[in-house]
This record gives C-alpha cells, sequence and structure tokens, in this order.
C-alpha cells in the first residue's frame, strides 16, 4: 500500500480534485473511476501527478495506507450511493469515505448513520470553487464524526484555498453538517448574485450607461466594501463583447437563468425550519421567473408607469445603488446565518458561524473582503442574535437605509422589478418594527379557525367566541 488518498469518480472535479492533490508533498493518489478508460486519460495526460493507477474498488483499497482515506466525487444521488456501498464492503473500521459531491444533506445524515456500525467513517464534505477551486484551492466544508477529522483535517487543509495564511477548511460539526452549511453557501450566492444583477439593470435604465460603462462602476465598487469575486467577474462579463455580433455579450445571452437546485433546497429547508429567508427566496423565484418564457411573452403588454424615468443625477443614483446592494447584502448574509443557527439546533451541530465566516474567505464563489467583518461579528458576541445587529453592520445599514429607500422607491415608480432590494428592505423594516400587523392575523385565525392568541398585557392564551356574544374566554 503505497497511496496516502483516493479518488473515485474522474470528471472534471474529480480530476482536478486528484491533481491539487497529488500537487501537494506528502500525498500520493490513488485515482479509480468506473470506466477505466477515463483513468488512464488522466494519467496519460497528468504524469507529473505519479498517480497510482486502479481498475477495481478492491484494487484501490489495497493500494491506499491505513486508515484508508477516499474522496468520492460521482453524482450526487444514486450514483453516490452505489460507490459508498462499494467502498463500504472492501474498507475496515478506522477508515473514512468522504463524499465531496454536492449531496443534499439529509442524504448524508441518512448516508453516515447507515455506516456507522461498520465503523468506517462516513463525511460529506462541501466544495466550492468549481472545477478552478477544485484544482488550485477549493473552500472545504467536511462534517462527519470529529474523529475522522484528525486524519482527515490535515489532508484537506493541505489543497485548500488560503486566506490570511490560514487554509479554508474547518471541521464544521457532525453528519451533514458540512453539505448543510455548503447548501447555505449557495443559497446566499444566489442572492448575491441576484442583488448585483438587479443594481446593473437599474443603472443601466437609470443612467443609460453601456455594459462597458458600468463593468468600470463594477470595478471601482471592487475596491471598497463590496470587493468580492462576484462583483470583480461582474465586471468582465459586462466587459465582454460578442465576436459574431459585434455586441456587448450580456445583450445577446438569454435572460433565462438556469439552477441546479442548491437554491431551491436552501429555501425548502428554510421553510421546514422557519426560517425567513426572503431574500435568497427572491433570488431564486427571479431566476424561475425569467425562465417562464412563454408567461412573459404572454405577459409582455401589461401597463407600466405612464412616466418617462429619468434620473436627475446619474453619480448620486448609482452610489444610492451601491448603498442599496450592500445593504441588502447584509441582510441576505444575516438571513444565511440564520438558517445556519437554526439548522444547527435542529439537527444538534456545534457550528462556530464565526468559523464558516473564515472558510468562505477564498476559494469559494462569495468569497469576499466582507466575510472578515462577519467572522469578527461573531468572535466579539458569538450569541449575537442576528448577524445585521453586530456594530459595523448595524452602522453600514444605519448609513446605508435612506439610499436604499430611494431605490426601492425609484425603481417601484419606473417600474423595474428590484424583488432582493425591496424584500431585503421589507425584511430590515419588518425586523425593527416596534409592531407588526401579525396581531390582526392572530385575530382573524381565532375568527376562522379558534386558533387562540396571547395577549400583550396579560399572560395565558385567549379565544373569542366570535360566533357568540363576543367575549374572550382563556384557552387553557
Ligand atoms: P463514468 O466515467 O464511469 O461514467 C461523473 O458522472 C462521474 O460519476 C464519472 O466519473 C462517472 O463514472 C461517475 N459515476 C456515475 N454513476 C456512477 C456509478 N453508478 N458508479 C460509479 N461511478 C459513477
Amino acid at each position: 500500500a503505497t497511496a496516502t488518498i483516493g479518488v473515485v469518480g474522474l470528471a472534471v472535479m474529480g480530476s482536478n480534485l486528484a491533481r491539487n492533490l497529488a500537487s501537494r508533498e506528502g500525498n500520493t493518489v490513488a485515482v479509480y473511476n468506473r470506466t477505466t478508460a477515463k483513468t488512464d486519460e488522466l494519467i496519460a495526460e497528468h504524469p507529473e501527478a505519479g498517480f497510482v493507477r486502479t481498475t477495481t474498488v478492491q484494487e484501490l483499497a489495497d493500494s491506499l495506507q491505513r486508515p484508508r482515506t477516499a474522496i468520492i466525487m460521482v453524482k450526487a444521488g444514486a450514483a453516490t450511493d452505489a460507490v459508498i456501498d462499494e467502498l463500504t464492503e472492501v474498507f475496515e473500521p478506522g477508515d473514512i469515505i468522504v463524499d465531496g459531491g454536492n449531496a443534499l444533506f439529509t442524504d448524508t445524515i441518512r448516508r453516515e448513520a447507515a455506516i456507522r456500525d461498520t465503523g468506517i467513517h462516513f463525511v460529506g464534505c462541501g466544495i466550492s470553487g468549481g472545477e478552478e477551486g477544485a484544482l488550485n484551492g477549493p473552500s472545504l466544508m467536511p462534517g462527519g464524526p470529529a474523529e475522522s477529522y484528525e486524519t482527515l483535517g490535515p489532508i484537506l487543509a493541505s489543497i485548500a484555498a488560503v486566506a490570511e495564511d490560514e487554509p479554508c477548511v474547518t471541521h464544521v460539526g457532525t453528519d451533514g453538517a458540512g453539505h448543510f452549511v455548503k447548501m447555505v453557501h449557495n443559497g446566499i450566492e444566489y442572492a448575491d448574485m441576484q442583488l448585483i444583477a438587479e443594481a446593473y439593470d437599474l443603472i443601466r435604465r437609470g443612467t443609460g450607461k453601456s455594459p462597458a460603462e458600468i463593468a468600470d462602476v463594477f470595478q471601482e465598487w471592487n475596491s471598497g466594501e463590496l470587493a468580492s469575486y462576484l462583483i470583480e467577474i461582474t465586471a468582465e462579463v459586462l466587459r465582454q463583447t460578442d465576436e459574431a455580433t459585434g455586441e456587448p455579450l450580456v445583450d445577446v445571452i438569454l435572460d433565462a437563468a438556469g439552477a441546479k437546485g442548491t437554491g431551491a433546497w436552501t429555501v425548502q429547508t428554510a421553510l421546514d425550519l422557519g426560517v425567513p429567508v426572503s431574500g435568497i427566496a427572491e433570488a431564486v423565484f427571479a431566476r424561475s421567473l425569467s425562465s417562464r418564457l412563454g408567461q412573459r411573452e404572454a405577459a409582455r403588454g401589461l401597463p407600466g408607469p405612464s412616466q418617462e424615468w429619468t434620473v436627475d443625477d446619474p453619480e448620486t443614483f448609482v452610489e444610492d445603488v451601491r448603498q442599496a446592494l450592500f445593504a441588502s447584502k447584509i441582510v441576505a448574509y444575516s438571513q444565511g446565518f440564520d438558517e445556519i443557527a437554526a439548522g444547527a439546533a435542529e439537527h444538534g451541530w456545534d457550528i462556530a458561524k464565526g468559523d464558516v465566516a473564515k472558510i468562505w474567505r477564498a476559494g469559494c464563489i462569495i468569497r469576499a473582503q466582507f466575510l472578515g467583518r462577519i467572522t469578527e461579528a461573531y468572535a466579539d458576541d458569538p450569541d449575537l442574535s442576528a448577524l445585521l445587529l453586530a456594530p459595523y453592520f448595524r452602522q453600514a445599514l444605519g448609513e446605508a437605509q435612506e439610499a436604499w429607500r430611494r431605490v426601492v422607491v425609484t425603481a417601484a415608480q419606473a417600474g423595474i422589478p428590484a424583488p432582493g432590494f425591496s424584500s431585503s428592505l421589507a425584511y430590515y423594516d419588518g425586523l425593527r418594527a416596534e409592531q407588526l400587523p401579525t396581531a390582526l392575523i392572530q385575530g382573524q385565525r381565532d375568527f376562522f379557525g379558534a386558533h387562540t392568541y396571547r395577549r400583550t398585557d396579560r399572560d395565558g392564551v385567549f379565544h373569542t367566541l366570535w360566533s357568540g356574544d363576543r367575549s374572550e374566554v382563556s384557552a387553557d
């Protein structure tokens, strides 16, 4: 046995991760793929990696030093289950099976429970950063048993992205915690992208700037508090010209956004947990709306505002949009971290939220300067009731809120959809409200369903005899 780690599944992500592992001091990587031709292709293309070629899971197991560690990089779902079953047959107690695919966290919880009795450790590991990250340094979110991290931690640290000299990996929590956090990461990514798209749309339609000119705006924003990978690539996308037509590429790309489902998982899970991730939900729905091309075509004749929209001072407007974007982004992250806290409480995970923000600082799609502020916020107060209440974010929201309101008003009057900006503002105002109209909803619920209500001035549970003399009775 010569290999220190195995990789199963050699499509692009698996191949890149295997090459990344092989490039690090101390690792010898065994590779296995169901179709051996792909294994041979990878080995032929990358002789420098010194891969150990294996053609069966038995050969893979025989090639690995104990405790054996193998990372599965196959399609999520049935393929992952099939590979886990095969590995479980040939691995021994103390060995570690890592699922680096995009598994739904509930599948990870189920899989971990199913093989726990064999003594083999199962670790669901979220991997972010796409193909490039897998090759050069991803952000890694492993769950699974804490003991497994003693063996796995150093290996993962060797390939992870590095932020301020620290590898972007931490043991997130047990069983499905890693995949849960990866899921929320993707939900936040949806929100971030939607907010950036709204900012672009408002600036373009409000000021008449060209995509290339707006690229300059984003490039400038990228040197401030919004500095992030997504802002950076937005500038590059906007600057791209279509070779065939000479038009800005963004103008010839069909405006129907795709989705692979992790944003929807984030929202579905949040609904189950009762956590209002409204900014993330709007981002997922905005993509759904964009893809309903037939319905959009049919609706094109619906009336819009009767008045032309003009922006008096483009510079002020662009700055307002920047502030609205920053404030809405704070809301999206705050909601995402609320979901992490709720998931941790529900599933018994001890998740250090500051560490999660830390490992998102590099390697992943939502990497941003901003994440350092989140780590600081949780370091100052681990029991922070909401991220946006931390002093830095509270102040940022305070400074941005007037501009944020102007942008939402303007968008509504101009007939430009800004679901991310406006729902985030509604969330902000809802959260800070002294009194919400939900008292009325409680009254309605009690009227038609005798669902009872609590009072502001007395303990206990009450019901009004709506169909009787309308007197109040104690429902205890
Ligand atoms: P393949 O090359 O033999 O198709 C992405 O699809 C990766 O998942 C590929 O490496 C693919 O192997 C692998 N894969 C898909 N289904 C699989 C299964 N049921 N068992 C093993 N590997 C599978």
